[in-house]
């Protein structure tokens, strides 16, 4: 157990107080879990709050290093969950460099997002959203570069990305759902994308059963990756969090932690023991097919009724203690599930699974190790060389650990799996590897995402920046090279190795938003391409279709009633690579990006009698400042 370093001359009271109400908090109700080994120490205190700033240069020190210097591009592209934002983010790594910000569930005003007519029907009038948890879609084990999928839990949604244009193309309601927590898409393909409800709820939530729980249940539902159609789903009668899939295609997986089906703190954490949910997809889908299968509520989406003991089509693995994560290793034989308020990781052989489903075993007898990692494990990454590396919420460490040990421990007291545990700032989430998701694990970064910045950056007010740390683990000590202040909140992050990712650099004139404008310009007679027309669409209702060529917008003037419904379609005609237009009407609310070779619209209602300038919000000539026209706004 190296890196336990600490200096005991400068403890931070401030911070010794809050590790002790953290620790109070999560202590709550822990019961077996070992409420002594919870209590602070002082040392462990001091600690994390001066770590040791000579591990900050590992680069000079025979690891990689993490500094890419001006006009250098990363290695890998990082895919960052924004939490409460609503959004995704575009990290570059190692650098960490924040590339771009892809507004999904949020409304944007740099690009438009939320305000313009496709995404503002997409998102069908709802302005906000909480994106936990992204991944890309795959094939044979690993990223296939096409889709990158995130869940909004605040709405029960699926959104996806398109790597292209790496801009939103889809997004899915999903039905009898709330707390659309942890996603997996399959990885043997681009086939299904899996999502757990963590909320338990009547089914359906019509106002039947309010105040009676014991009748709530819970959906892992199927989303088809490709058309974003639902497919099915099964209905359990405990909350499911954090999703995971095999390699193979047979199985999915959604960890448990309120079994007890509790409503409150103290219930949800009384039973010892949880569980991992485990699909058997084949015998699902034979379910479908064949209609055994129920409707609930007003969605005709088949349901199959899963509720109460182990059977064809899902077994529970008893896993101490409210487990959060589920994480599959690159060799796609073992599931980890993190124990939360157990110290410890439960090894799930995937391997057994066949024979739990016949019966043959117990479905523990699935469990071949489980090693105690520290206090609070959240969540489990992998160097493709058998070592695992658990992010721990309570100690504010990511302890590595040999997954064979871990095994072999399991009958052995002797071995100790533990190979390292590192100091990270502070309380950790999510931990993850470069390409540790997919059979490619390459073992080189890893990111520590810290709920808690605390001292590490300068004070900005209550709210503090998060902390996604980078870690070198590409030699036998894991070494902390690199403090990543973020804005609220990541919760979860991918890194793609660069070479599977290849955007666009114009945008790409198909999809759902350009059919969209399409069947607009077919009604109209209107060649977006070319046509600049002020159209009456009936009374108080004005279509403007404009072009644009830097430093111009082909329309310099038009003319509407007040009151008038303005619909304004502008194409910026420009092929030169970062080439960007956009309009701004004055005061108007009207502010979108029209990039190179792309069409965007908003819809808007002409205000008071006068004149309004529209201008061009992007930087793109010496004569920007110039490209500009008036509404003329008529009594
Ligand atoms: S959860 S900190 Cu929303 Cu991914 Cu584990
Ligand atoms: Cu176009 Cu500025």
């Amino acid at each position: 157990m190296a890196d336990r370093k600490s200096d005991p001359k400068t403890p931070e009271l401030e911070d010794v107080g809050r590790r002790d109400f953290l620790k109070g908090s999560v202590a709550i109700g822990a019961g077996a879990v070992g409420l002594a080994a919870m209590a602070c120490q002082p040392e462990d205190a001091a600690r994390n709050a001066n770590p040791d700033a000579s591990e900050s240069h590992a680069g000079q020190q025979g690891g990689l290093d993490p500094h890419v210097p001006p006009g250098k591009l990363d290695d890998y592209y990082g895919f960052w969950s924004g939490g409460q934002s609503g959004e995704i983010r575009i990290l570059g790594v190692p650098s960490m460099r924040e590339l771009k910000r892809i507004p999904v569930f949020n409304r944007d005003s740099a690009t438009g997002w939320g305000s313009d007519d496709f995404s503002k029907d997409l998102l069908g009038g709802r302005t906000c959203g909480d994106t936990h948890h992204v991944h890309l879609s795959y094939t044979d084990g690993t990223y296939d570069g096409r889709y990158v999928y995130v869940n909004d839990k605040m709405a029960a949604r699926l959104a996806r990305v398109r790597c292209d244009t790496m801009e939103v193309d889809r997004i899915t309601d999903i039905p009898n759902s709330q707390g659309t927590h942890g996603i997996f898409p399959q990885r043997h393909k681009t086939g299904l994308v899996l999502c757990n409800a963590e909320f338990r709820t009547p089914q359906p939530n019509d106002g039947r059963d309010l105040r009676d729980p014991a009748a709530y249940g819970a959906m892992h539902t199927a989303i088809d990756g490709e058309t974003m159609e639902v497919q099915w789903q099964v209905l359990v009668e405990s909350n499911m969090d954090l999703c995971a899939t095999d390699y193979k295609g047979k199985y999915s997986f959604a960890t448990c932690y309120n079994s007890e089906g509790g409503t409150d703190l103290a219930g949800m954490m009384a039973a010892d023991r949880d569980h991992l949910y485990v699909f058997n997809l084949a015998a699902i889908e034979a379910a479908v097919a064949e209609g055994k299968t129920i409707k609930v509520g007003d969605s005709s989406v088949p349901v199959v009724d899963a509720r109460g003991e182990d059977g064809p089509y899902v077994v529970r693995v008893p896993i101490p203690k409210s487990p959060h994560g589920v994480n599959i290793d690159p060799t796609g034989r073992y599931a980890m599930c993190c124990g939360k308020l157990s110290p410890t990781v439960s090894i799930v052989d995937i391997d057994k699974l066949d024979d739990v489903f016949a019966g043959k075993i117990e479905p523990r007898d699935a469990v071949v190790g489980e090693p105690e990692v520290g206090l609070g494990p959240l969540h489990t990454a992998f160097d493709g060389r058998g070592n695992a590396y658990t992010s721990i919420f309570i100690d504010s460490v990511i302890t590595k650990w040999s997954i064979d040990k871990a095994i072999a421990a399991f009958n052995d007291e002797t071995i100790d799996p533990i190979i390292q545990k590192i100091d990270v700032h502070y309380q950790v989430g999510h931990t993850n590897a470069s390409m540790s998701e997919t059979k490619d694990a390459d073992g080189n970064w890893l990111v520590a995402l810290c709920k808690f910045s605390k001292d590490r950056f300068l004070n900005v007010g209550p709210l503090h920046a998060e902390n996604d740390q980078l870690v070198d683990i590409s030699g036998d000590e894991m070494k902390l090279v690199h403090d990543g202040p973020t804005f609220s909140e990541p919760h979860d992050c991918v890194i793609v190795t660069r070479d599977l990712i290849h955007p666009s650099k114009i945008m790409k004139r198909d999809g759902p938003r350009f059919d969209y404008y399409a069947a607009m310009a077919a009604e109209d007679g209107v060649d977006l391409l070319v046509d600049n027309k002020v159209i009456q669409k009936g009374p108080g209702k004005v279509r403007v279709y404009m072009t644009s060529v830097a430093p111009v917008f082909a329309t310099g003037e038009f003319t509407v009633k007040s009151g008038d419904e303005v619909q304004l379609i502008l194409t910026n005609l420009d092929s030169v690579e970062d080439l960007s237009h956009g309009m701004c009407v004055s005061k108007h609310d009207v502010n979108f990006l029209v990039n190179a070779r792309d069409t965007k619209s908003a819809t808007f209602t002409a205000g008071a009698p006068g004149v309004y300038w529209y201008y061009c919000p992007w930087f793109c000539h010496a004569l920007h400042l110039e490209m500009r026209g008036r509404m003329f706004v008529e009594a």
